[in-house]
């Protein structure tokens, strides 16, 4: 049941699993109904100021670190002088860590997706002084088959922008197309950075931070010879049984022979045996 006060909400969720007892897990969100109602609907909630300045320029100093060691590097997603992406940095410094508890970020997750999730940690940065960085219209999950199959899971994930340097319009506002998370049949070609009817353009300064449903439609505005440091924190909640570590189970193989059969079999194979990519 949920039940809301003035800023916040409470949910009491009965977990089905008789193994366990049908334990209970409550989440209180620091947010109002009409908040979630607004992130559920529209597909995004901003909040200003959800992590502290001086935290803000540690995570981008941090940032700044990762970056410097893994451009150029084998597998790294960088665009010399444009921009660079560095995925898993829950792993890389100790300092992201603090952010797993980053509430009211977890809190509206685990109200929205239900209360077991867990959480990837990404960054992107735009480098300065370089004209036309930009991102083009583009959603996270993009997995959804049209029509939508009777028994089909559809990919609800709330991935949390935090944004880490001021972002004016030199650096280039965010665009998010409300409401397009759940159109299943929005087929926005490859590229395209055009603007839309209805499309909301966003500003940031230091600490702010947007949550968006994973599906929804997103771009940004290309950056001008002006444009400073571009930051941002990518926090992404994901039901925690949408993992393809389901723990110890009965008697392990010596050798898997499915890593084996994976190196020669064609891709419907390895998908069936869980191969997959985003
Ligand atoms: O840079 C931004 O504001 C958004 C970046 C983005 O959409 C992404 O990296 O997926
Ligand atoms: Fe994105």
């Amino acid at each position: 049941m949920t039940a809301g006060e003035q800023t916040r909400t409470h949910t009491n969720f009965v977990i089905n699993d008789q193994a366990r007892g049908y334990p209970t897990r409550s989440v209180t969100a620091e947010a109002t109904g009409e908040e979630l109602d607004h992130l559920v609907r529209h597909g995004y909630l901003v909040r200003r100021a959800l992590v502290p300045a001086d935290l803000a320029a540690a995570l981008g100093q941090a940032v700044h670190g990762l970056a410097k060691s893994e451009e150029g590097k084998q597998g790294a997603e960088w665009v010399r002088d444009k921009s660079i992406y560095i995925r898993r940095l829950l792993d890389k410094d100790a300092l992201f860590h603090q952010l797993l508890r980053l509430e009211p970020a977890l809190s509206i997750a685990r109200t929205v997706l239900g209360p077991q999730v867990w959480v990837d940690l990404e960054a992107r940065m735009h480098y300065p002084g370089s004209a036309g960085v930009s991102v083009p219209w583009h959603n996270h999950l993009p997995v959804i088959p049209d029509p939508i199959p009777a028994f089909f899971s559809y990919p609800h994930q709330i991935h949390c922008l935090v944004y880490l340097d001021r972002v004016s319009e030199s650096e280039g506002a965010l665009c998010l197309l409300p409401g397009s998370h759940t159109r299943t049949d929005l087929r926005i070609p490859l590229g395209d950075q055009s603007d839309r009817p209805g499309q909301v353009r966003l500003l940031f300064e230091p600490g702010d931070a947007v949550l968006i449903h994973g599906n929804l439609w997103h771009r940004t505005i290309p950056s001008t010879a002006a444009a400073g440091h571009r930051r941002l924190l990518l926090l992404g909640y994901v039901p925690s049984w949408i993992s393809d570590d389901v723990g110890a189970q009965g008697v392990t193989p010596g050798e898997p022979l499915t890593v084996a059969l994976a190196r020669t079999a064609d891709a419907e194979v390895r998908e069936l045996l869980g191969e997959f990519h985003w």
